[in-house]
This record gives C-alpha cells, structure tokens and sequence, in this order.
C-alpha cells in the first residue's frame, strides 16, 4: 500500500481533509520546507532523478527545452508508486484535485471552464509539404480534414510562446511506451511537461518510467514537450487549474518526430502519448511501415459453443467505444472481453493475419452517462486509483454525473463541475460537464481479456465503422468487399460531440472517425488501406457498419449498450460463413429473422431500423460526391470514385 492510500484510509470518515505530510521524508528534508513546489531557495536545478543516468540523447532534448522554458526545477520520473503518491500529495496541496474518499485513492480535478476538451481548430500538423498532410483540392476550399502549417511558421509561433513559459514551474520528464515496452509494436516517446495532473494521468494512460528508458537505450525516441502555458511569478499564486486558452496551440512535427502543445492541460491536449503520437505521428510511422494506427476499441466475443474472435471498432470521439468494449452481453452464453476502448495498432503478421495491440495502458473515458446499468465494468474500473475530471462530487465524498444511477442519492448534497453547491435535478444546467473524463488503469477491468498485454497482439476477425446518425443509416450492414469496406470507413458520418470545441449536434464527415487525428494526407491514408487488398498472402477482415443512434419518434429505435451483442452476434456468424444475410444497396444486410432477439424485453421497430428512405440515399450520395470531389480532390483513388458510382447507381435504381 502507498502513502497516499495510508493517509485516506485515516481520512476516510472526513471528507476533502488535505493530506499535510509530504509523502517523500528526504525530498521534505532537502527542502526544508516540506514540499519542493514551496521552496524559493532551493538552488540546484534536477530534484528528482539523476541526469547522468539517461540516455545521451534524452539528455540532450532535456537540457535543450528546459534552456528554453527555463523551469525552476527538473524531475525525472521513476514510474513508481512512491512518486505518485508525492505528486497527487503536491496537487492536492496546490488544490487541482481533491480526494474522493468514498473510493479507494481517487481523485477530483476541476478544470479551468475554457480548457474543457481537445481544441482541434488549434491542432496542427507542420509538414514542408502542404499536401503530405491535406488533400490536394482546388484554392478556395478550406480544408475539414485537417490544419497544416509550414515548419517554420509554426516555429515563429512556438518563439512567441515557450522560451520562459516554465519559470516558478518543476519540469517533469516522462518517458513512456504506447504499447507493451520491448513488443516490437511498441513505440517510445519522452513528454516534458510542466504539469503533475499529465505526470499521474501519463501513469495511468501509459507504461512510464526508468523500465522505459532501460528499454530505449540509445535508440531515437518521439519528443514531447507540453507546458500549461502559465509561468508564475513571484507577485502572482500560482492557479488551480493553469492554462492558457488563448494561446493555446498542439504542433506535430512529423519530420522532427516531434509534438509541441502549449496552453492547454485536458486530455488528447496535454496527454500526448495518446492521440498527438499513438494517432497522429502514429499513422505517418505506420504508412512508411506498413501497418495501421486507428481510433479503435479492441474487443474478444466468446460464443455460447466456446469460440473466441477479436474485432476492432472505429466509432468517433463520444460515439460507444468504452461502452462497447466493456459491454455485458444480454444474449446468455456470450462473453465480451476488452483488450482496448481507444486506440489499435494493427499489422500484418507472417502468416497474412491482422494482428492488433492496445497501446495504451488505461482508459480516458465519458463519464455522463456511464452507469451500472449501461457499463457495469466501467463503474467496477473506476472504484479506485481512478482520477475523475470535471464531474460532479457529492458531499459523502463520491462522484455523480447525469445518467449515473440516482439510487440512495437523495440526501445527498451535490457539488457542481462548476463548484456549485447543493446542485439541483431540474435546476437547467450540468452536474458534469459533458465532456467530463475519468483516468483508470485498464488492468482494473472486470472484463480485461487475458490477452490484453500480449506483445503479439490479438488476431482482428471483423472490423467495425460506426456513428451516431439519427436517420437513415441501419443497424447493421456488411461491405461486399475490402474495397467497399475502405469506402464505408471513408464515407462514415456522425453528430458532433462534446469531446472537442463543437457546441450542438451536426451531422459532420468523420472519415474512419480518424478526421480530428489524421497524421497525413487523408487521399493518401485511403490509399494505403487500398493497397492491402492486392495481396493475396493476406487475410484481409471483413468491414461491417453500425448504427445505435437512429431515432424514430419517442428517441432512440434501438436499446443499445449490453443489447448490442445481437448485432456482433451477427457479425460474428458472417465471419463464420453463415449464410445470414441478403443484398441491399447499401451492402448486405441481415436476412429477416436472423438477428437474434430471444428474450429482448423491449419493442424494437425492425422495418424502421432497416429502412433505406430513397430521398434521405439520393442526397446522402449526391453529398458523398460533393464531399470527396471538395475535400479529398485529386487525391481521391480511383477505387473510392468506383465504389461511389457504383453505390450512386444501386441507389437511383431503388
Ligand atoms: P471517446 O472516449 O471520446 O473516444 O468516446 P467513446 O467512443 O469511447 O464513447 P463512450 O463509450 O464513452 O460513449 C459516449 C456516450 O455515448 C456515453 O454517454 C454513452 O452512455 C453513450 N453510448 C454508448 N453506447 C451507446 C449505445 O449503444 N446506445 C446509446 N443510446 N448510447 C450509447
Ligand atoms: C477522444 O476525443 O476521442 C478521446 C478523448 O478519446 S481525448 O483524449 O481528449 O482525445
Ligand atoms: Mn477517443
């Protein structure tokens, strides 16, 4: 058991009680006063750690940046449980998190209300060339499909922010490895940060610390420099939340095999193992190396008859994929195991079979809506060493959020995201911010699957694409091909969400739900799945499509969550060879009968969940056209231009 686990165990009866003994004796009496975030004098400039133990050219990149961001001390992080403790010990004292001690060492950070999700409109990637990260189209169309900035221009702008911006600040060094350290999928990067709350959050997300650096010897590794942007000065108390909103910016250098995100702390921002390199910097190393990085859950499906597959899921940011991963099925017999809720890293292996690993090490997911009742395992995962941000507290020492279930919460005062007090059902406004997130280590997980570190990674037997689409779009669907799939994936919409800056719900392109994380030109990315169908030696995955989020009248037609098992059912059957399913213009969709709804306590409208409306699939198409002629230009394969025409045509003969 860690410190900090002792000391909530004696504060346990006595909510929000700060912790006042720094975790770390020598650390304490190196400073006299007892934590180094409070130690003006303290002169030397490594506290934690020892610079001549790493790697040269960690070394290098370290001296380098902290030369320009001018931090008032450095640490080294070691990975182990006795510097975690110390640095959720410092922000609690600094006040960015408060226990939740009605859990076993969890936490609550409340966010500055302007740095609540991923900014994507500030997300660059800086290429020499414009068109190796977005399409190459006609001058006035302004791209949706990714930012690009001159390396140069974006250095000038990095000028204007970092050099100074860690003064009154302890530079953290993190090194980490997205993925299993030593799989040969993995890969190893070095984040900088100016933040604790990234440091602990990193710890959950990834594998860090000296077993990484161990395993990186001298090797190249991906910079990561990230500061809040706050600098603080000695008239000035150092803030809550730090950030700086208005300047903030995330840069991909993909050349430099670098990622610079300044001003922001929440999430893909600031956590930058996660979509800046395992997404974006991520697919530009798997085109050259011929794999695939992807916004995508892993899961296992074991069938009543003992027969295990793995598929892989792209849904867009808030569209199912913690829930999907975690699922407890509703058809008795099955068993769904999660190897990832986020991200899949994907190859080839000798022998022409798709094999994915999980870089990740924890899961960032939604918490409104998040329930016994809708994602049981996500609720066990997160009863201890969870950090919670942006959620709502409750007066007992818990977490509540919209959709969590209101059982014994009654008497029970609640504490707004917002800090407001005695928060009221009814009263117009969010206990949680929509976008509110909780960090938990995956190996938590009641349906964790056994192969989820496998260094090997799990065989993909089917790959799902799916979005929240209110009309027109059926439950489920097959592609006739690889090639068609790849269109599916290419022409995949959903509404908005609030995982990033949008405000209300719009039916946008969300192209392989890879559109806020391409690395590279999306024409390009489609060629690249394309050309995996020319060979033969590989057993390409068949592609499906789902929808849970089409709406009839009274709102959703579908039940979703544990109910969606009777899709993959399906799914699972096709993979088989079953011969379930009959031909539609859209691709093939099951035969009448053939999903199975044994015991389904609810009316489901089948007709209306796999209606095609003729109207709502002629502008559907016309749109597709107009989309990819626009965004993709003279990008777009030829194989996507077929694909289209053929579809255009199955549709105007309905
Ligand atoms: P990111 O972490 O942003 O990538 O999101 P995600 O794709 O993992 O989405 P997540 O599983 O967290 O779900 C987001 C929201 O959709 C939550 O509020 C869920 O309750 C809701 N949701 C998930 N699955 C279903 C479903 O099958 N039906 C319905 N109606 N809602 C769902
Ligand atoms: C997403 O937006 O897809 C997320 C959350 O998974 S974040 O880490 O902020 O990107
Ligand atoms: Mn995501």
């Amino acid at each position: 058991m860690g410190q900090t686990d002792l000391l909530i165990n004696e504060n346990k009866q006595e909510t929000n009680m700060a912790n006042d003994k720094c975790p770390d004796e020598t650390l304490s009496r190196k400073l006299k006063d007892n934590c180094y975030a409070c130690a003006p004098d303290y002169t030397g400039s490594v506290l934690y750690g020892n610079l001549n133990d790493l790697p040269e050219k960690v070394k290098c990149f370290i001296q380098d940046k902290a030369k320009q961001c001018q931090p008032e001390y450095i640490h080294i992080c070691d990975g182990t449980e006795k510097e975690r403790d110390l640095l959720l010990y410092l922000l609690q004292k600094d006040g960015t998190i408060k226990p939740l001690n009605k859990y076993e060492n969890c936490w609550l950070a409340r966010t500055d209300p302007d740095d609540v999700a991923r900014v994507e409109s500030k997300t660059f990637i800086c290429t020499t060339n414009k068109t190796d990260t977005i399409p190459n189209t006609k001058d006035d169309v302004v791209s949706t499909l990714g930012n690009w900035m001159s390396p140069s221009d974006m250095d000038c702008l990095l000028e204007s922010r970092f050099p100074g911006c860690m003064k009154g600040r302890t530079m953290f060094v993190i090194p980490f490895s997205m993925g299993p350290i030593g799989s040969k999928f993995s890969k190893i990067g070095i984040q900088l940060t100016d933040s604790a709350y990234v440091v602990v959050s990193m710890r959950i997300m990834s594998r860090i610390g000296t077993s990484v650096l161990e395993s990186l010897g001298n090797d190249d590794f991906i910079k990561c420099l990230h500061s809040v942007g706050k600098p603080v000065t000695s008239v000035q108390k150092a803030d809550r939340w730090p950030c700086n909103p208005k300047q903030t910016v995330i840069a991909h250098y993909p050349e430099r095999h670098e990622i610079c995100s300044f001003g922001s702390g929440y999430g893909g921002n600031s956590l930058l193992g996660k979509k800046c390199m395992a997404l974006r910097i991520g697919s530009i190393l798997a085109r050259k190396e011929r794999w695939f990085a992807e916004h995508m859950l892993i899961m296992g499906i074991e069938n009543p008859a003992g027969v295990k597959k793995y598929f892989a899921a792209a849904f867009p940011s808030a569209c199912g994929k913690t829930n999907l991963a975690m699922m407890e099925p509703s058809l008795p017999g099955y068993k769904v195991t999660c190897v990832g809720d986020d991200i899949a890293w994907m190859r080839f292996d000798e022998n022409g079979q798709l094999r994915a690993i999980n870089p990740e090490a924890g899961f960032f997911g939604v918490a409104p809506g998040t329930s016994k009742k809708t994602n049981p395992n996500a609720m066990k995962t997160i009863e201890k060493n969870t950090i919670f941000t942006n959620v709502a507290s409750t007066d007992d020492g818990g977490f509540y959020w919209q959709g969590l279930d209101k059982t014994n919460q009654d008497n029970i005062q609640i504490t707004s995201w917002m800090g407001i007090k005695n928060w009221q059902h009814g009263s117009g406004t969010d206990p949680a911010h929509p976008n509110s997130r909780f960090c938990a280590p995956a190996n938590q997980c009641p349906n964790i699957d056994e192969n989820w570190e496998s260094s090997e990674g799990v065989s993909i037997e089917a790959i799902i694409f799916g979005g929240r689409r209110p009309e027109g779009l059926p439950l489920v669907f097959e592609s006739f091909d690889w090639t068609h799939g790849v269109f599916l994936g290419a022409s995949l919409k959903s509404e908005t969400t609030a995982a990033a800056e949008y405000k209300g719900k719009l039916v946008v392109h969300d192209p392989f739900a890879m559109r806020p994380f391409f690395g590279y030109n999306f024409g390009h990315y489609l060629k690249h799945w394309l050309s995996f169908q020319a060979n033969r030696k590989l057993n390409c995955p068949k592609i499906f499509h789902v929808n849970w989020f089409r709406k009839g009248p009274e709102g959703f037609l579908w039940p979703g969550f544990g109910e969606n098992i009777r899709v993959l059912d399906w799914i699972f059957r096709r993979v088989q060879g079953e011969d379930c399913h009959v031909m539609s213009p859209v691709g093939y969709i099951p035969r009448p009968g053939s999903l199975n709804m044994a015991g389904l306590k609810q009316e489901v409208d089948m007709n209306a969940l796999f209606e095609l409306p003729v109207q709502f699939w002629r502008a559907e198409v016309d749109e597709l056209e107009h989309y990819f002629n626009s965004q993709v230009g003279s990008d777009l394969p030829d194989k996507i231009k077929q694909e289209l025409n053929q579809l255009k045509q199955r549709i105007y003969n309905m």
